[in-house]
C-alpha cells in the first residue's frame, strides 16, 4: 500500500498529518501505522489502514518497557509488522503521543498508567442525582488539563431532577470553573443529546470519563444508532439493565467522530484506584454479571455465577479473594466522611421528591 493511500484510510481513525517521509520510512521496514482500539490482558485490538486486526507486543516489549506507561494504552499510534497476509500484527513502537490521560498506578508514588491517548476532549461525566460532587470533578479536571486534554462537563440524568435543580449544579459548577463547558443531557428523554452530537466533530477523538453508573455506555449507545440495538436486545435478555464496561474501547461513529468508553467505578473516590480494579480483574467483573442478584456479594448466594466459576475451577479462589479485599480497601477510603453523608442526603431528596410526585418514576 503506498503512503498516501494509507494516511487518508487512517485520516478517518483520527491520524493527523504525518509526514510522508516518516509514513515511508516505516514501510520501508516493513511495518505500518495502525491505532489500538483496545488492550485486552494478552493482546490488543488495532485498526490498521484497511482492517481491524488482533496484535501483540514483541517480547521486548513485554519485558522491557520500564514503566506501564510506555506500554500501548487505547488510542494510541502505533508501528506494526503485519502477518498471515495482514491478519496478525506484532507491536514494534508506540509513536509519541499527542495527549495522554494517566492515573497514579495504585501503591506507588511515581509510577502512571494511561488511560487513554492522542484525546482531543474528555467528557466528564456526572448525573444530577447521587454522583454530583464538585471535589470529584476537580480531580478529573486536573488529570485532563495535565494530560493536555479540553475537558467538558456532561451532566446526565437530568430526567431525573427539576430543572431548578439542574440550574443550581450548573451554578455551583460555575462558581469554582467560570470557563468550563457544561452541557446537561438524559439519554432517556434524548434532550441535550443533539448538542452533546453536535459538539463532536469527524476525525477527532472524544474520551467518556466519569463513576459507574453515570450513563457514560447508554450515552455512547444513543450517539451511535448503529450499537444501540446490540444493547436493547443484550439488555432483554437478562432483564436487568446491568451491562457495565470491563475495559476501554475506541469506536468510530457513523457522524465519523471517534470515541473512547471507559470503565468507571462506584463508590471510588480516588482517581488513582478508579477504574484500575475493574479493568485488572475484568474476568471476574464479567463472570459477576451472571450473577443472580446484582448486589451479590459472591458469598453465600444462590445462583452466583463467581462461587460457580470457582467450583468448576475456571476461576482461582485466591484471585478472587484479592479482588474483594482490594474492593473493600478502596470502597472505604474512597469516599470521605463528609461524601458518604451528601450522597445519602441526596439520596432522601430524591426519595422525598418521587414521593410529592415531583419526578416521574421509571
Ligand atoms: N434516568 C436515566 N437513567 C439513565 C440515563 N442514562 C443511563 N441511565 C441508566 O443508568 C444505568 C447505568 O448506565 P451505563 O451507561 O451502563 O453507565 P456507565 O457510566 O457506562 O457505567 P460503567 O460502565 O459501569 O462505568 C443504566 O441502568 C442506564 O439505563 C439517563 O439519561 N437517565
Ligand atoms: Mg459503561
Ligand atoms: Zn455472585
Amino acid at each position: 500500500m503506498n503512503t498516501g493511500n494509507q494516511n487518508s484510510s487512517l485520516k478517518r481513525w483520527g491520524l493527523e498529518e504525518r509526514s510522508p517521509e516518516e509514513v515511508l520510512l516505516l514501510l520501508q521496514q516493513g511495518r505500518e501505522l495502525a491505532r489500538v482500539l483496545t488492550v485486552n490482558r494478552t493482546n490488543l485490538v488495532i485498526r490498521t489502514a484497511d482492517r481491524e486486526v488482533v496484535a501483540e507486543l514483541t517480547g521486548k516489549m513485554l519485558f522491557t518497557s520500564e514503566t506501564p506507561e510506555s506500554r500501548p494504552t487505547v488510542g494510541d499510534w502505533i508501528s506494526v509488522q503485519l502477518f498471515d497476509e495482514g491478519e496478525f500484527a506484532i507491536v514494534h513502537e508506540v509513536l509519541p503521543r499527542r495527549s495522554v490521560l494517566r492515573r497514579k498506578v495504585a501503591g506507588q508514588e511515581v509510577a502512571y498508567q494511561p488511560i487513554a491517548a492522542n484525546v482531543d476532549t474528555a467528557f466528564v461525566l456526572q448525573a444530577c442525582v447521587n454522583d454530583f460532587n464538585l471535589n470529584r470533578l476537580d480531580r478529573y479536571l486536573v488529570v485532563i488539563q495535565d494530560g493536555g486534554v479540553e475537558p467538558v462537563l456532561l451532566l446526565s440524568k437530568i430526567d431525573l431532577v427539576e430543572t431548578r435543580v439542574f440550574d443550581s449544579l450548573i451554578d455551583q459548577v460555575r462558581q469554582r470553573h467560570p470557563d468550563l463547558e457544561i452541557i446537561g443531557f438524559s439519554s432517556v428523554t434524548e434532550d441535550g443529546i443533539k448538542v452533546v452530537r453536535s459538539r463532536m466533530l469527524p476525525e477527532k477523538t472524544y474520551c467518556l470519563m466519569g463513576s459507574s453508573g453515570v450513563g457514560k455506555t447508554t450515552l455512547l449507545n444513543r450517539l451511535s444508532e448503529a450499537e444501540l440495538h446490540a444493547t436493547a436486545s443484550v439488555r432483554e435478555l437478562d432483564g436487568k439493565g446491568r451491562h457495565t464496561t470491563t475495559r476501554r474501547y475506541l469506536s468510530l461513529l457513523e457522524s465519523g467522530a471517534l470515541i473512547i468508553d471507559t470503565p468507571g467505578i462506584r463508590e471510588l473516590g480516588t482517581i488513582s484506584a478508579e477504574t484500575g480494579i475493574k479493568e485488572t480483574f475484568s474476568d471476574i467483573v464479567e463472570i459477576a454479571q451472571s450473577c443472580k442478584f446484582t448486589d451479590c456479594t459472591h458469598l453465600v448466594e444462590t445462583g452466583c455465577a463467581i462461587r460457580a466459576a470457582v467450583d468448576e475451577g475456571l476461576l482461582d479462589e485466591a484471585r478472587l479473594s484479592n479482588f474483594q479485599k482490594l474492593g473493600r480497601e478502596s470502597a472505604h477510603h474512597g469516599r470521605s466522611l463528609a461524601e458518604r453523608r451528601d450522597h445519602d442526603r441526596d439520596l432522601s431528596k430524591l426519595h422525598k421528591s418521587i414521593q410529592r410526585g415531583n419526578i416521574k418514576r421509571r
